[in-house]
């Protein structure tokens, strides 16, 4: 995979290439990854890569001579990269969007500044606009390593075990299980003894427990728009039931005093109380 960045502010990947995942993944030449510098496409004296508005206004537009020179010589050092602007407007990154992307044979990725590039930029040279998020950064970079980032860690080989990325959160479309290391005791809290029974079908089990229920209290939305398989429909039949048993126990309020006042607001008029 070959990445190239169009930035007016190169030296901000500097720390992107040089730490962890994506590190490793250059050393290997699992990716290769370049910056090319906006501001050396203007030819002006004064090297500036933005103009005020057409029809005025506050902020600054990124000017269109330089970024288009910029995209056109990256795309011809990359022929069959697609090009992706980050922009607010752009859709959504999510899991399955860095999969796709994962596929292609490069990407190079535009990053604007001000309040954005010329509109005839993203008309003429832009394959997809992307954007990793609802809320306004200052510039695009940010969103490219966000987009690097994610994008390596998917490339096969890339990280430590054979299928690391394939048991992610968000593979399956569920939160992560929850994890544990020594020590065994931390602060009074003990590892849950499965973990470390050795017992590794039961193991999987509590795992996969761990992940629904996680999924289920924190995320539902992924929830809705997931089928569900037969394990993991008894394992919320299991919880549903064991919160039954909990409601179930509390003791009847107001018995014996059945007269208005207490009862008043209960929308099971008291119906899970009853043997
Ligand atoms: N996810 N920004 C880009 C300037 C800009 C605006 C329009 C091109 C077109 C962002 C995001 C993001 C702020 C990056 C505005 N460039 N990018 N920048 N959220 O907020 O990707």
């Amino acid at each position: 995979m070959k990445f190239i960045v169009l930035t007016i502010f190169p030296d901000m990947f500097n720390p992107l290439w040089e730490y962890g995942i994506v590190k490793r993944a250059i050393d290997q030449n699992k990716i290769s990854a370049s910056t090319v510098n906006i501001r050396d496409f203007e030819k002006g004296r004064h090297r500036v890569t933005d103009d005020r508005p057409y029809g005025g206004g506050s902020g600054m537009v990124m000017k269109p001579e330089p970024v288009a020179a910029a995209i056109r010589s990256a795309k011809k050092s990359a022929l069959a990269s697609k090009t992706i602007l980050l922009t607010p407007q752009g859709r959504r990154l999510d899991h399955s969007m860095a999969r796709g992307l994962v596929s292609l044979p490069g990407l190079i990725l535009v990053c604007g500044r001000y309040e954005g590039v010329d509109e005839r930029i993203c008309q003429e040279l832009i394959d997809y606009e992307i954007s990793i998020g609802d809320y306004v950064l200052t510039g695009g970079e940010l969103a490219a390593m966000v987009i690097i980032d994610a994008v390596t860690r998917l490339i096969p080989g890339v990280l430590g075990g054979a299928d690391s990325a394939e048991k992610d959160s968000f593979s399956g479309s569920l939160l992560e299980y929850a994890h544990y290391t020594r020590p065994q005791t931390y602060e009074g809290t003990e590892v849950p003894e499965v973990l470390m029974s050795g017992n590794h079908k039961e193991i999987e089990k509590w795992r996969l427990e761990s992940s629904l229920i996680r999924t289920f209290l924190k995320r539902q939305d992924l929830l809705q728009n997931r089928p569900l398989d037969r394990q993991e429909i008894e394992i919320l039949k299991k919880w549903c039931l064991d919160i039954e048993r909990i409601i179930h126990a509390q003791p009847l309020r107001g018995a014996g005093a059945l007269s208005g006042g207490q009862q008043a607001g209960r929308h099971n008029n008291g119906r899970h109380n009853e043997p």
